[in-house]
């Protein structure tokens, strides 16, 4: 097995973006729960955001949400970003919160609403230039519920018109980032269900049209990492949306349920190049908060990440091969397994302190103050939450 000492290096490459949405309050459909020192705006979200950066290194932008985080000067948003020693990054649409998009959004049959929501991205491509974003993501909750209701053949001639009017409004850089999703909040079908219809529509745009792929979004017992092989193999991976599940879509802390699946992505996806600064992989967080704290919540997090990054950077590879070249089944699955068991949360505390952060980021943070300065400064006004 590699040794810590040999991948040290290799974790100072890693950069998590986090989602704006994760620091206002949220809740399920049942009840959103208030908690004291939240935001009230998007320049607040960016200043806790910070705080995730400042204690662990690992966070340096945060994902915007439009219209939620909406502002009158993206220009004025982005400067209180760097202030804060962090950048703005992907600009996500919403296409899900508005009366019109009942029966879909670009794949409507009306085209009056088909254009409203291609002109709602328009406007987000125009946020990108103020803000320096290279990614716009494009979830839908496009769908329908009953068998019969619209032609789903016809929906996505729709989606790839519309799809193709974004994509070549996007300028320089700027990509288009297609994240799918099995179902919800559609129950029959969805119109971009899955990695491979999200795949053909990419395909048909040109290279900067990648996928998104979030940890939540498959059904229960789908190998994830085969879909980051194949994506990636394909170079069309573009971002991944990390969150852990044991249910549905839960949105819960990446690693929380399962990290051993969460071990064997980022094994999948060190393997394939999607690692590092010259990879063109975006790795997010897509998570809410709902009972626990959210600062320390995105702290938790983005640790989680990196512990199973550094572990699946352990993987010896080169005896790994040589075990599957031999066909011998056991010693190759020791090797991967070895990997994955081993302790490195003492090595990450030295790794941390010797980059001049805080040896144990969640004590620091609570020990700082800044929770308690937050519930005072921010005991009057309106808090942001999830949707608003
Ligand atoms: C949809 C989703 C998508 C949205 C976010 C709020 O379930 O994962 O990424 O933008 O949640
Ligand atoms: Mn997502
Ligand atoms: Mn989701």
């Amino acid at each position: 097995m590699s040794t810590f000492s040999a991948i040290a290096a290799r974790l100072g490459e890693q950069a998590i973006e986090l989602p704006s949405w994760a620091f206002g309050n949220s809740g399920t459909r049942f009840k959103v729960f208030m908690q004291k020192g939240v935001p009230r705006d998007p320049f607040e979200k960016i200043a806790d955001a910070a705080q995730v950066h400042k204690f662990t290194g690992l966070a340096p932008t945060i994902a915007l949400h439009i219209p939620w985080d909406k502002v009158d000067d993206y220009g004025a948003l982005r400067r209180h970003a760097e202030e804060h020693g962090i950048a703005l990054g992907t600009i996500n649409s919403n296409t899900f919160q508005d009366d019109d998009y009942k029966l879909g959004s670009v794949t409507h049959s009306d085209e009056r609403i088909r254009q409203k929501a291609i002109d709602h991205h328009f406007a987000c491509i125009d946020i990108m230039h103020a803000t320096g974003s290279r990614d716009l993501k494009i979830w839908l909750a496009d769908g329908t519920n009953y068998p019969g209701q619209d032609d789903m053949r016809a929906r996505q001639d729709r989606l790839a018109d519309s799809l193709r009017k974004i994509y070549d409004r996007l300028a320089g850089q700027q990509r288009l980032v297609l994240e799918y999703k099995f179902f919800e909040p559609a129950f029959y079908h969805t119109d971009v269900p899955d990695w491979g219809t999200a795949y053909a529509q990419v395909m048909a745009l040109g290279d900067r049209a990648v996928v998104c792929l979030d940890t939540g979004h498959h059904a229960p017992g789908t190998n994830i990492e085969f879909i980051v092989a194949t994506l990636l193999r394909l170079g069309k991976l573009g971002s991944f949306d990390f969150n852990s599940r044991f249910y549905a879509d839960d949105d819960l802390i990446v690693g929380a349920a399962d990290p051993f699946q969460l071990f064997r992505i980022l094994f999948e996806v060190i393997r394939g190049g999607g690692y590092g600064r010259q990879s063109q992989v975006a790795f997010m967080l897509d998570q809410c908060h709902n009972i626990e704290d959210k600062i320390p919540g995105q702290i938790r997090s983005v640790l989680n990440v990196q512990e199973m990054t550094a572990r699946a950077l352990l993987v010896d590879r080169v005896a790994l091969e040589a075990a599957q070249r031999e066909g011998n089944v056991l010693r190759a699955n020791e090797i991967f397994m070895d990997a994955f068991y081993t302790d490195v949360r003492r090595d990450l505390s030295e790794w941390r302190e010797s980059r001049g952060l805080p040896a144990k980021p969640l004590a620091a943070y609570a020990a700082s103050g800044y929770a308690e300065r937050i519930v005072r400064d921010r005991a009057i006004g309106k808090q942001a939450g999830w949707g608003a």
